[in-house]
């Protein structure tokens, strides 16, 4: 086998809008359209590295932010790194910080300059700038890393978001220089904002096409906005963004957006949402959402789903999931999350097949069929 030495997107095949593809690291190859499950704090919280990648993930999201104030950027470096400190030998994708800061640090301020804050956990001042950014996921041995963006929550003014897209360019420009000193196969990634203004969203793709990047996130979606106002942005940005780079839709979404998006043209895709409501009783299933809390399962012995290849939604009843979650046990958080990562991997598989055999419209139909129907 060949050494892969550099960071690559092949595009493989094509299916009306939809792409399947390989994003090629030093670290392993990224199957997409891919998920990448959310490991925020050097942890995807209730589950073990290896079951992560025995679901088929093929690449974890780390975050920037909560990673510098505990344990430090330093200290992980010190450490070996975040891949050998969480025993995780795949690609990790970073973000830069930016985004988390606005949700969840104290005292916020934006300047020219980067973005200046307090930690939610114990109050310390820090300052993250575009360079420190790169240098905070370059320590953590990042293979994909953010450039330090502005996001901005929906509805904004349209000067709101033109003030917002600019600096995220001039910051892009920054972000690229310091990337320059990081070891060949890592990439980073310019982030496109724009809004929901269709003539700001072209703005924003072309300015980063301009400074050129080996792949291409999407930014500002998500964030208060009905869903067919983002679809339409991805069918604004995907058309103005190179056929040869990788697309990554941040922080989405539903398995409806997610194969929605896939329609348009995008390739890569992070969110908690299968974490995050794993740990509170929602379990996504072919036939939908299922809530275990809710007290007509307290006496169903049935599966969630008996054809599942995933143990946690095919040998366990609805009722003991139901009971663990009433008790809070955190076996009803493990099971959970093991049965929403399952389905997200299974999804994401499941879209790569239909693509490479010409079939993704079908298939997209048929999975929406199984939604619709609901829970038997
Ligand atoms: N920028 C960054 N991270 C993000 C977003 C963004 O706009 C979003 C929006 N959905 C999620 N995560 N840097």
């Amino acid at each position: 086998m060949i050494e892969q030495t550099e960071f690559q997107y092949r595009l493989k095949a094509t299916d009306g809008a939809a792409r399947l593809g390989e994003v090629l690291t030093p670290r392993g190859v990224i199957r997409t359209p891919a998920f990448m499950p959310v490991g925020t704090a050097g942890t995807v919280k209730g589950m073990y590295p290896s079951q992560v990648r025995e679901l088929g993930a093929d690449i974890l999201l780390g975050n920037t932010y909560h990673l510098m104030l505990r344990p430090g950027a330093e200290r992980v470096a010190k450490l070996g790194g975040l891949h050998e400190l969480m025993r995780w030998p795949h690609p990790i994708l970073t973000d830069s910080g930016g985004f988390q800061v606005m949700s969840l640090a104290a005292l916020r301020k934006m300047s020219e300059n980067g973005v200046t804050f307090r930690s939610h956990i114990d109050g310390s001042y820090y300052e993250l700038t575009p360079e420190r950014s790169v240098e905070i996921q370059g320590l953590l041995g990042s293979d994909i890393q953010m450039q330090l963006d502005e996001c901005v929550r929906l509805p904004a003014s349209r000067e709101e978001i033109a003030r917002a897209l600019r600096l995220s360019l001039r910051w892009a420009e920054r972000s690229k220089k310091a990337f320059e000193s990081q070891p060949k196969g890592r990439a980073l990634f310019g982030i496109v904002q724009g809004g929901d203004d269709p003539a700001l969203r072209e703005e924003s793709a072309r300015g980063l096409v301009d400074i050129d990047f080996p792949g291409y996130s999407i930014g500002g979606l998500a964030v208060g906005e009905p869903q067919d106002v983002m679809l339409r942005m991805l069918e604004v940005v995907n058309p103005i963004l190179p056929a040869d780079k990788p697309r990554y839709l941040m922080g989405v979404g539903t398995p409806d957006d997610i194969i929605e998006s896939v329609a348009r043209g995008v390739d890569m895709f992070d969110c908690v949402m299968p974490t995050r409501a794993g740990r509170h009783a929602q379990a996504f299933t072919r036939f939908g959402k299922i809530n275990l809390k809710n007290a007509r399962h307290a006496e169903d012995s049935r599966p969630l789903d008996e054809e599942s290849d995933c143990p946690a939604a095919r040998d366990y009843s609805r009722a003991y999931l139901h009971h663990l979650i009433r008790s809070d046990e955190m076996l009803g958080s493990m099971l959970l999350t093991w049965v929403n990562l399952a389905y997200y991997q299974s999804l994401t598989a499941g879209i790569r097949a239909a693509i490479a055999e010409g079939r993704f419209e079908d298939f997209k139909a048929g999975v929406k069929e199984g939604w619709a129907r609901g829970d038997i």
